[in-house]
């Protein structure tokens, strides 16, 4: 499986700064991409036409939303809809980011609308896990991942292709802190992601990419990218830069 070098933008960059970046990217990292990589960037809505733009002919080279909402139309102010992203290029959306959990109160059972709703409109759909620092402390770490997934995945068909949907492991206090969880910590939250996948979605779990992210930078992305399970990252901060996103990308 292809690993997935995956950009949060966040609510950063204009257009101008968007389309700037991005061309950054392609002129830094098309040439020297690797057959087993692909990279993705999440704009701001506003801002993925420009990546879009940037990046179409680009071989590896995808957009996605930071996140859509579970309905294809309508009147929902504020909303956009996974056909909306589709129309400006985007093949993938992110769903549950710790920042939708935390910052915008979104739950667990809205978030699983979503994911399900986001691949039967044609994306591909990027679920975000984690637990906070203070249920890691009282040793709560796979209870919270347990519900998380299943309460994420419960309504995605079985026979998804195993491509079309990925687990994102970014545990609250390794994010935009410059904390990055230790290896030991991100095999023993992968394997058990792995795992737990299996049991809801079948074999084919084995196939489906799992990434990491948490304060990833240029100099701890090779060590975690080897790691057992991580099939790719999500980058936050030092994603905002095509100088150092293009170093993650090849590491
Ligand atoms: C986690 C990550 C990107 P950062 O939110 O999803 O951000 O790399 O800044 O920790």
């Amino acid at each position: 499986m292809k690993k997935l070098m995956a950009a949060n933008w966040k609510m950063f960059k204009t257009w101008d700064e968007a389309q700037a970046t991005a061309r950054g990217l392609v002129e830094l990292a098309a040439a020297k991409l690797p057959q087993d990589r692909e990279v993705l960037v999440c704009p701001p809505f506003t801002c993925l036409k420009a990546v879009s733009d940037a990046f179409s002919g680009v071989p590896g080279f995808a957009t996605g939303g930071q996140d859509f909402y579970f309905r294809e139309e309508g009147a929902f102010t504020g909303e956009i809809s996974p056909a909306m992203l589709r129309d400006v290029g985007a093949a993938y959306g992110l769903t549950g980011h710790s920042e939708r959990r935390h910052v915008l109160g979104e739950d667990d059972a809205y978030i699983g609308q979503k994911t399900a709703f986001g691949l039967s409109a044609g994306l591909r759909v990027i679920l975000c896990i984690g637990e906070l620092i203070d249920e890691r402390r009282a040793g709560r770490v796979e209870e919270v991942l347990e519900r998380q997934l299943r309460l994420g995945l419960k309504d995605v068909p079985l026979d998804v292709s195993p491509e079309r949907i990925s687990v994102a492991y970014e545990p609250v206090w390794a994010i935009g802190t410059g904390e990055v969880a230790g290896p030991e910590e991100i095999l023993a939250a992968h394997a058990f992601t792995r795992k737990t996948m299996a049991a809801i979605l079948g074999k084919k779990a084995n196939e489906m990419r799992i990434l990491y992210g948490g304060s990833v930078k240029p100099s701890n992305c090779a060590e975690i990218i080897a790691l057992d399970n991580v099939d790719g990252v999500l980058v936050g901060g030092a994603s905002l830069q095509s100088e150092s996103f293009s170093q993650i990308v090849l590491a």
